[in-house]
């Protein structure tokens, strides 16, 4: 059965990357905002306002989390790098998607805020050594995270969103 909520399984990590496999994944972050851009290409205003699953977020909504939560991500790759095991702010995620600007704003808005954020944040995960991806932060709720672990789950996240809409859109058949 296709599991709606997670179209490419949850994310798993096994507790820290090759430098080849943290290169990987730093194309990867470079790549996203193309996917994703290319997920919604050519979609209608009503298909755009379609949530991805029965209850779910709108294509719109899944496009402006995905903005706010990679912002939020490259803040904490920040303040871990520049502070010893920083305790980071948690936010409300789904309050987050219900903000005028996440439920009615222009995709483009957030799609060029990603294509800029990426390239920032590539910059500065190109610039890292091997031992600074065991550095960490420490999440309110979910304890002490290090940086490999961060970069996989955004990588991860990216194609989890991305798959939200590709999926919806061959589950309706849009083309
Ligand atoms: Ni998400």
């Amino acid at each position: 059965m296709e599991d709606l909520r997670y179209p490419i399984g949850r994310f798993i990590f096994d507790g820290q990357s090759s430098d080849e496999q943290r290169q990987r994944f730093i194309k990867e972050i470079a790549d996203a905002p193309a996917k994703l851009r290319a997920a919604v290409d050519g979609l209608t205003p009503e298909q755009i306002e379609t949530p991805y699953r029965p209850g779910g977020w709108t294509v719109r909504q899944v496009v402006h989390h995905v903005a706010d939560s990679h912002l939020n991500s490259q803040l904490r790759f920040r303040l871990a790098l520049t502070e010893d095991e920083p305790t980071i702010k948690a936010y409300d995620e789904t309050a987050w998607a219900e903000l005028a600007d996440a439920r009615t704003g222009p995709l483009d808005v957030s799609l060029t805020m990603l294509d800029v954020l990426h390239q920032r944040w590539v910059m500065l995960l190109r610039s890292l050594q091997p031992e600074d991806f065991a550095r960490t932060f420490r999440h309110p709720e979910q304890g002490v995270m290090t940086l490999d672990r961060t970069l996989a789950l955004y990588v991860w996240h990216g194609r989890h969103h991305t798959a939200h809409v590709t999926q919806l859109r061959g589950r309706m058949s849009w083309t």
